[in-house]
């Protein structure tokens, strides 16, 4: 297992390309929820950078097909730096989100450190959405449903520029990603995920193949050489599970399921970058959602029922 063992929290306490208040709380809940102290328990060296600062949540409505899109560039920005210098000294980055827009800084870091390490990348995108929406796709506007279009060259240049990417030289292809757990794609972002030939493992696949199956095709031509990005949207998991999400979908991953697609993961050995994002407190019960989380994480790290070697 070669799995970094150095980790750094950083905290993004914004919902500012969120639909619903309240995953600005998500960095804090995590904390409480004891992230520090579950994989310390793992023989994992963490550092708490504490929380990232940006500009406050206006809550306006969009223009041109964004809602707060300068916020959002400057909350990206912040991700980008702190998520980069973190990678250059050799440690894993976990993202404490924060809304799912900022996937977008947290991946442009990781894409470049790739590029010039001369690493391979695989993003692994556990979700109930695809978060493929452009301007003008979208239905609501909100930045979070855009980041994986934006990393792949769709979308303004302030977000597709981040990193020293441009619409010519995106930070990643969609050939790079996989989708797992969708169950909630808009009308025009369906025909976009087909059209870019997003590889997408939704419920219906999760349903009939298993997670097993899903997570070795997911998992499938990853080498010692692949850097792999895990970005972790809480509202994957059912809502029965994780009720503190701003966007639930019903009929996502189970428990167990959830637990064996980590432990897929954790067995590579190849993560080394994580972003745990989405988790809304305000809208959760007693921290159920945070404390799940930090579970499915641990499971990231190598916990499992029977000790293994
Ligand atoms: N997320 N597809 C919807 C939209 O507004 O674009 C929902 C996006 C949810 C994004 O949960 O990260
Ligand atoms: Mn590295
Ligand atoms: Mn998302
Ligand atoms: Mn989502």
């Amino acid at each position: 297992m070669t799995i970094l063992r150095s980790v750094s929290l950083i905290g993004a306490p914004t919902d500012i390309g969120a639909g619903a208040r309240g995953a600005s709380m998500g960095p804090e809940a995590l904390r409480v929820a004891g992230i520090r102290e579950a994989l310390q328990s793992h023989g994992v060296d963490v550092q708490d950078r504490g929380n990232l600062n940006g500009p406050y949540n206006p809550w306006l409505p969009p223009v041109d097909g964004y809602r707060h899109l300068a916020e959002v560039t400057a909350w990206n920005q912040a991700v980008h730096d702190a998520v980069y210098a973190e990678l250059r000294q050799g440690r894993m980055p976990i993202l404490l989100g924060g809304d799912h827009c900022l996937g977008l800084g947290s991946i442009s870091a990781v894409a470049r450190h790739c590029r010039e390490a001369g690493k391979k990348l695989r993003v692994l995108w556990l979700d109930a959405h695809a978060d493929f929406n452009t301007s003008e796709l979208t239905p609501s506007g909100n930045i979070h449903g855009m980041p994986v279009a934006c990393l792949c060259g769709f979308g303004p240049k302030e977000l597709v520029g981040m990193g020293g990417f441009s619409k010519e030289s995106p930070a990643i292809s969609p050939k790079w990603v996989r989708q797992i757990g969708i169950r909630s794609v808009d009308e025009g972002e369906k025909r976009f995920v087909h059209e870019q030939d997003l590889e997408v493992f939704d419920m219906r696949y999760i349903d009939e193949m298993g997670m097993r199956h899903t997570m070795e095709l997911a998992l499938a031509t990853l080498d010692a050489n692949t850097h792999l990005h895990v970005s972790f949207d809480v509202d994957f998991l059912d809502p029965a599970i994780a009720p503190g999400v701003g966007t639930t979908v019903p009929g996502g991953p189970t428990y167990r399921e959830a637990q064996l697609c980590m432990e897929m993961i954790a067995d590579t050995g190849l993560m080394a970058s994580l972003d745990v994002m989405e988790l809304n407190p305000a809208l959760d019960e007693k921290n159920k959602t945070g404390l799940v989380a930090v579970d499915l994480i641990e499971s990231l790290f190598g916990k499992s029922t029977l000790m293994r070697k």
